[in-house]
């Protein structure tokens, strides 16, 4: 597998089963802040924060969802999860405004390709985001 892997890096490909960074968070072989979890979702502290509160809420399964294009009816119920988690959270940590993001595709600086929810608070926010 590991020579599979080596070959679609070489390609420049990306392989939609290939496991990304957030499988080593979800199956704690590399540690993360983990701010809450349940059978579906896991929301852990983002590495890089570009805001005081700076989480990210992914699907446990990635089921096929390397980035929010390939979501279909079948995923309907899991994207509304991430939504209502990210707003339970919000009132939870008593944030006064809070921003959510998805990047879908290079084009928007997707750097994981395993579906993320960015959740950004505590700062002044501005429009248009870079
Ligand atoms: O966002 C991917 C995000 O994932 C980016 O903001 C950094 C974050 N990241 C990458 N590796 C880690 C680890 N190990 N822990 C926590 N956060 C991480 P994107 O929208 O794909 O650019």
């Amino acid at each position: 597998a590991n020579e599979r892997w080596k070959s679609i890096l070489h390609a420049g490909l990306r392989d939609q089963d290939a496991p990304t960074i957030f499988d080593r968070i979800i199956q704690r072989q590399i540690p993360s802040e983990i701010v809450m979890e349940d059978e579906h979702v896991l929301v852990f502290k983002d590495i890089h924060p570009q805001a005081p509160v700076h989480l990210l809420i992914i699907p446990k399964r990635r089921d096929g969802l390397t980035q929010l294009r390939y979501a279909t009816a079948d995923h309907q119920e899991l994207l509304g999860k991430m939504f209502l988690t990210a707003a339970r959270i919000a009132k939870e940590q008593n944030l006064r405004g809070y921003r959510l993001v998805i990047n879908d595709g290079s084009e928007a600086q997707q750097s994981v390709f395993h579906l993320h929810m960015h959740l950004l608070a505590g700062r002044q926010m501005r429009w248009p985001p870079g």
